[in-house]
Order: C-alpha cells, then sequence, then structure tokens
C-alpha cells in the first residue's frame, strides 16, 4: 500500500509539472496573439523575392545585402531546390531591384544556406561580408570580400569551430573577428525542442570568434537569435526569441560580454537592426509562431515589426510599426531603415519595400 501511494505521489507530481511545462512551453514557443493588420501606405512587395530574405545588412552608401533561400528545420520553404543567394539591392535608386550577387573564389554555392549576415568596414573601404551558412545541416561562419564596383563577392574563408554549433546571426567586429549566436544547445531538433525547448533549459550562448581565440561571452539565453550592436560600439544587443526580450550587453576591452540590462517585449523577437544615425532598433518579430512551425497557406504566420528608441534609458520607447497577419508579407524576421525607406524581411517568404 506504501509502494502503490509513493508511486501514485510520484505520478501526481510528474503529471502537475509536465501540465505547468506544457504551458510555459507553448507561452513561451508561441506567443500567439492575433493583431488587427497596422499597414503602411507606400509599400510594395520586391520582385524576385520569393524564396526568404531572412537577414539584411545595409552598407552606409544604401547598398543591401540580403540573404535568402534559408532552409531551417521544421520551417517552409516555397523553393526547396533553389540554392541560398545573396541579393544586393540599392535603395539610392528610383526604383530598387535585388541582383544576386556572384561568388568568386570556388565557394561550394550547391550547399549554400545563409542564415545571419553582418557587414564588417574596414577605415580603408575594404568591405567584409559575413554570412552563417548551414551547409548540410551543419553550422558555419563564412567570410567574403565585397567588391563594390565590380559587384561580386570574393570568397575567404569558412569558419567552423565546436563554439559555433547552432548560429543563428553573427555580428562582425573586425577582418576576421565576430560575435555569433547559437540558438540551440542540443543539435539534434528533436531533441532540442522536446529536452531544452519544452523543459525551458537556458542554455544557449553568444561566443567571440578571432584567429587567436574563440570563447563564450554570454550564457543563459533560451534561444539566443539576432545579434547587433549599438552605433559607438559600445552596447551589444541580443535577441532571446524564447524570453520573448532584448538582453542588452557593454562589450569590454576583451571582449566579453557585461549584462546591462534586458527589454521585455510582447512578441517572439527575430533579428535586430540597428539605425547607425538614432541608434534606435528595428526588430522583426513573430506575433504568432505556432504558424511558424504548422504551415497552412490558407492561415499563414503574421509578421509585426517594432520600433525602439532610447533603449538604454529607463523608459524605451517601443512602437508597431507595422502588422500584417500574413496575406501581404508572412514570418518577417527582420526590418532595417534607411533614408525614409524601410525594408522588411522574411523567413522564407517575400520582402517588402515601404517608404516612410
Ligand atoms: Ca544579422
Ligand atoms: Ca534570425
Amino acid at each position: 500500500m506504501g509502494k502503490l501511494m509513493l508511486l501514485m505521489t510520484v505520478f501526481i507530481v510528474f503529471a502537475a509539472l509536465f501540465v505547468e511545462r506544457l504551458i510555459v512551453f507553448r507561452q513561451k514557443l508561441f506567443a500567439d496573439r492575433e493583431l488587427p493588420p497596422k499597414r503602411l501606405p507606400n509599400c510594395e512587395l520586391i520582385p524576385g523575392i520569393d524564396n526568404g530574405a531572412e537577414d539584411i545588412d545595409i552598407l552606409p552608401n544604401g547598398l543591401a545585402f540580403i540573404s535568402s533561400g534559408l532552409k531551417y528545420p521544421g520551417l517552409k520553404t516555397f523553393e526547396p531546390h533553389k540554392g541560398g543567394q545573396i541579393l544586393l539591392m540599392n535603395l539610392r535608386t528610383e526604383n530598387p531591384r535585388p541582383v544576386e550577387l556572384k561568388i568568386e573564389g570556388g565557394f561550394d554555392l550547391d550547399s549554400f544556406n545563409p542564415h545571419g549576415i553582418s557587414f564588417y568596414m574596414e577605415k580603408n573601404d575594404s568591405i567584409y561580408l559575413f554570412v552563417v551558412n548551414h551547409p548540410e545541416g551543419k553550422s558555419a561562419v563564412e567570410i567574403f570580400k565585397f567588391f563594390q564596383d565590380e559587384k561580386y563577392l570574393l570568397y575567404l574563408r569558412t569558419v567552423t569551430n565546436e563554439l559555433l554549433s547552432s548560429v543563428n546571426d553573427v555580428l562582425a567586429v573586425g577582418p576576421e573577428h565576430f560575435y555569433a549566436t547559437n540558438d540551440r544547445y542540443f543539435r539534434s531538433e528533436t531533441v532540442s525542442v522536446y529536452v531544452e525547448m519544452f523543459w525551458g533549459l537556458s542554455w544557449t550562448n553568444v561566443v567571440y570568434y578571432s584567429p587567436k581565440k574563440v570563447k563564450e561571452v554570454a550564457s543563459g539565453f533560451y534561444s539566443a537569435n539576432g545579434i547587433n550592436m549599438s552605433p559607438d560600439g559600445k552596447f551589444i544587443y541580443v535577441a532571446d526569441i524564447l524570453d520573448h526580450s532584448i538582453q542588452v550587453f557593454q562589450k569590454m576591452s576583451n571582449m566579453n560580454l557585461s549584462p546591462v540590462k534586458a527589454l521585455k517585449l510582447e512578441t517572439i523577437l527575430d533579428n535586430i537592426s540597428v539605425d547607425r544615425k538614432t541608434g534606435d532598433l528595428w526588430l522583426g518579430c513573430h506575433p504568432n509562431a505556432a504558424k511558424l512551425f504548422t504551415y497552412d497557406p490558407k492561415n499563414p504566420p503574421g509578421s509585426e515589426i517594432l520600433l525602439v528608441k532610447d533603449i538604454l534609458s529607463d523608459k524605451p520607447k517601443i512602437t508597431q510599426v507595422y502588422v500584417d497577419d500574413g496575406s501581404i508579407i508572412q514570418a518577417s524576421s527582420v526590418a532595417v531603415f534607411f533614408e525614409r525607406h524601410l525594408l522588411i524581411g522574411t523567413v522564407f517568404q517575400k520582402a517588402l519595400f515601404c517608404h516612410m
């Protein structure tokens, strides 16, 4: 009798724990919100982008790099047989159109699966583009040199390291130096979903890489995603997609990150862009992430773009700039502002260009 009681107690405690975790898991992962659409008046879909624009970075002269064609476990892809691409679009032209950047230097294009991107500009104006790549599901950071006049990328090197195990986004801070976010701890998607996400393990991190040193510089994220930097280079912003927050760090002289504050959001934040003039943060968000993983064309995932001003102050101002129920753009992952233009990219669908 005593043993039976004990077994039943253990079972009840476990079941209660399981249900509690299930509720938290749903809140954390899905955060489902059905929002009324909030559109901008002067927007057009960018012709030629139908296979995602997961991340975008814009040079000071208005040339936008767009990473397109991400294939990520569990997520939709409309053109599964089309390879990944880096597109270039000049935002200072009348009717900007994306063109695919040629990649010279013996780079393996067949397995190219681009994710987060970031550029680095040297004082002599040499430009390097860093691209997170998942060839055959693995993680690497590719470093290219960008030739502006001839408009092509020269492949320089592939960086792999055991600390770069599940890279989502990258922030270039030197010609061969970068920060990278890992979005999961376990490599297997199934183990990741059922163990770390379900049980709420905050085991992901940010890694700093230089040719001489590779180290973890911040940890304790449920799932670290977008990463970017303040215009003065003093602060680093990291999206914790399952914590629904932006974590703010101070960049130390040894490149370690010292926590400053966290800004909670009601939505699932993907990539962070920083306006180089104002320091404002533009956020690509998923208002209903459940629809991302169970894709239904009749009830697609929506899009949400937020603007955060004065993030370092006591009262940051958060503005909802754009919301769509998925009838125009689905699964927004990034928004970048440049000279009264707003460029919105998505994980696997289209991209929108708005005149503000
Ligand atoms: Ca990025
Ligand atoms: Ca991302």
